[in-house]
């Protein structure tokens, strides 16, 4: 990595009913995050947290107005995250955000847009994250921030921070997808949006799927996010998230996804959501969090 990162924490658990996933951001700092990044020679400052809104553990569950929980909460937080990945990227840093849950990518998307003409985007995830209210089984948000990057929803939500869509559907590519809902697969279909399902990782292995993944996406775009949901492993591997999926990629997959990944030199950004530490089996989900970005920062066996 030659460039510096910038670590952004993004408490953010209004884009879903659980508390805890909150406490994401310092439950991975505190497995000593920053200080073995560091030890890969890279320069990383961490910036510290988002400023969220005061939780209201009372209503935080429950209030949803037209099936979007929290929407104003989601909102704020997002203008205040998108500035900040804004200004690391205009100051021609590397953004590295922790969450914090899955809306919180609305936020990073909408900051980064503005920078790239073509942002390519690798959701590596369980869930697809293309509801809109309309299609969304739950009202949580965390399962829209990529319908509402591409210019689909709410439009405060499609139009936060710049007006417009951020991303095209031919830059995404969703990797892990195993649970996805009726009106995901049909914006999946009609748009064909590339998509490795759990059945294309275990048909093809993880290599190839990489593989096809970079080349789809590099010469088409200036710029490549990772979004990496840790709901995209196996839960037995990162017990402490809200929304497990059986069947899903293992760790050591994932090693050789982000190893391949480094060597590559193609992401541009990079984000790791919904580890929940009140889920989770003595801060195990954080550890292979931070895990996973050692081993996208560098860390080999050799
Ligand atoms: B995550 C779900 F219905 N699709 O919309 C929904 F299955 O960021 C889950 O990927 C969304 O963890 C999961 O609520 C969001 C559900
Ligand atoms: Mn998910
Ligand atoms: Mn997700
Ligand atoms: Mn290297």
């Amino acid at each position: 990595m030659d460039k510096k990162v910038k670590l952004i924490g993004a408490p953010s658990c209004f884009g879903q009913p659980r508390l805890g996933v909150d406490l994401g951001p310092d439950a991975i700092r505190y497995t000593n995050l920053v200080g073995r990044i560091k030890s890969l020679n890279v320069d990383i400052k961490d910036l510290g947290n988002i400023e969220a809104e005061k939780i209201n553990v009372e209503i935080h569950s429950k209030e949803k107005n037209d099936n979007l929980r929290n929407l104003e909460e989601v909102i704020k937080f997002n203008e205040k995250l998108a500035k900040q990945v804004d200004e690391v990227v205009e100051n021609g840093d590397f953004p590295f955000i922790i969450g914090g849950d899955h809306s919180i990518a609305l936020g990073t998307l909408s900051g980064l847009s503005k920078h790239y003409e073509n942002l390519g985007v690798i959701w590596y995830d369980a869930h697809g994250d293309l509801n809109d209210s309309k299609t969304s089984p739950s009202g949580n948000i965390h399962g829209m921030p990529l319908a509402q990057a591409l210019g689909i929803g709410h439009e405060k939500l499609v139009n936060l921070y710049e007006d417009g869509v951020k991303i095209k559907p031919e830059n995404v590519v969703l990797i892990g997808v195993r649970d996805l809902d009726e009106g995901e697969i049909e914006y999946i279909k009609e748009n064909n949006i590339l998509c490795f399902t759990m059945d294309d990782v275990a048909r093809l292995g993880i290599g190839r799927v990489m593989e096809e993944t970079v080349s789809y996406l590099k010469d088409k775009t200036d710029g490549i996010h990772l979004s990496l949901d840790v709901d995209g492993l196996d839960p037995q591997f990162t017990p402490g998230t809200g929304t497990p999926v059986v069947n899903g990629i293992t760790l050591r997959e994932t090693n050789q996804a982000l190893t391949y990944l480094h060597d590559q030199d193609v992401i541009s950004s990079f984000e790791i959501v919904e580890v929940n530490p009140l889920l989770d089996e003595k801060n195990k989900t954080a550890e292979v969090a931070t895990y996973i970005a050692e081993v996208f920062f560098g860390k080999k066996y050799l």
